[in-house]
Parts: C-alpha cells; structure tokens; sequence
C-alpha cells in the first residue's frame, strides 16, 4: 500500500501513528504529499485534495484519515483501535471527531494567513475558530479519555495536541493544564508519538 501523507499535518500524522501501532508498516510505502501542488498526484487520488490518502494493493484510494484508520484496525484483525463493543466503539469515534474537529479548526486558522492577503484576514472570524478549540480543550478536561489506551481517538488527540504545540493557535498548556500530563502518559506508553514527530 502507498500513504500519501506527512508527518506535519496533524490528519496525516494519524495513520502514520496508527500503522506503527499496529505492526503494519512493512506492508505501507509512504510518499510525502503537497496539497498546494496543482501536479501532484494527491489531486488525482483524492478530488478534495487533502492528505492523508491511501492507495491499496488494487489501486482503489481511501480517504480520509477516518477510513483509514477503520481499514488499518481491520486489516490488524479488529478491535485493536476502534472497539467493536457498541458503546465504547461510540465514544472513540465521537472523541475522534472531536480531536480531528480542533485540528480542522487549527488548519483553518493557518490557512487564513497562509491564503488570504493580511488586510484581508478576519480577527472575528479567527476568534470563532479558536473557541471550537478552546471548548473542545475545556470539555477534554473536564472529561480525560485514559491516555494508556491508544485509540483512533487518542491517537487523533494526541495529534490534534501536537499541531497546536507546533503552530500555536492556542496555548493549550496554559489554558488546559490537564492535558499536559495526558499527553505525557501517552508518550509514555506507546513510542509512536515520538516516532512520527515531524
Ligand atoms: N477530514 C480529513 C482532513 C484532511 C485535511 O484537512 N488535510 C489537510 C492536511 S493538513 C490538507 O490536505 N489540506 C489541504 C486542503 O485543504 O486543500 C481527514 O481526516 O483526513
């Protein structure tokens, strides 16, 4: 299979964390991706032109993040990053959802400086994107998922956790203290953290 990913991006950096995870990447090829890039062939594999995407072995593609960590824990036997029990099945995707919702949020606070000329960016419009991310931190806290278990939604947080420390849309360590520890702990029991640092 070929990801077409990269580590930068805190969607790409989630099927990266969850084939090492899971012991598949001798069975993944990865390729870095562009989206800016009108020739690249991330366009081709995927209309929207997002990363991450994944070629499989009879040339279909799969996107986006979400499927490809369904297809990972599948092709890994099942139940290993998304439960099959109902109800805790429930709570990991929906605490996916909401990780993948701050780093969407996040994006879009980057893609205003990085898309649109500075006279043109809109501080009110910025603010409504930082509280998505600042009610998403409060809500985390007030409920922490257990970091020693590594979940397409810890997973997904972890990496929603890194983009910010990386593009600092928001202080989180300041303003969520909690969560500091959380993302220690799970540093700790898994390397794949550190691993798919960019
Ligand atoms: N829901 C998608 C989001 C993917 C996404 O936004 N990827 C960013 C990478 S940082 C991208 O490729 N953006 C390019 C664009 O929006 O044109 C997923 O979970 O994979």
């Amino acid at each position: 299979m070929i990801l077409r990913t990269t580590n930068s991006s805190p969607f790409g950096r989630k099927p990266m964390m969850a084939a090492r995870y899971l012991g598949l990447m001798d069975r993944i090829k990865v390729e870095p991706a562009d989206p800016l890039d009108p020739n690249d062939v991330l366009r081709r594999d995927n209309p929207l032109g997002k990363m991450p995407v994944l070629i499989l072995d009879d040339g279909r593609s799969i996107f986006d993040s979400r499927v490809i960590l369904e297809h990972f824990d599948h092709l890994a036997g099942g139940n290993r990053i998304i439960p099959s029990d109902w109800d805790q099945r429930m709570d990991v995707l929906t605490l996916q959802a909401l990780a993948d919702g701050m780093s969407d949020a996040g994006i879009l606070i980057v893609y205003e400086g990085r898309h649109r000329p500075e006279d043109k960016h809109h501080e009110p419009w910025l603010a409504y994107q930082r509280g998505k991310i600042e009610r998403a931190l409060a809500s985390l806290a007030a409920n922490l998922p257990d970091p020693t278990r590594i979940t397409a939604g810890t997973i997904a947080l972890s990496a929603a956790l890194g983009y910010l420390d990386w593009r600092k849309q928001v202080d989180w360590r300041q303003t969520t203290p909690a969560l500091v520890p959380w993302l220690e702990t799970f540093r700790k029991t898994s390397p794949i953290y550190d691993e798919t640092a960019a």
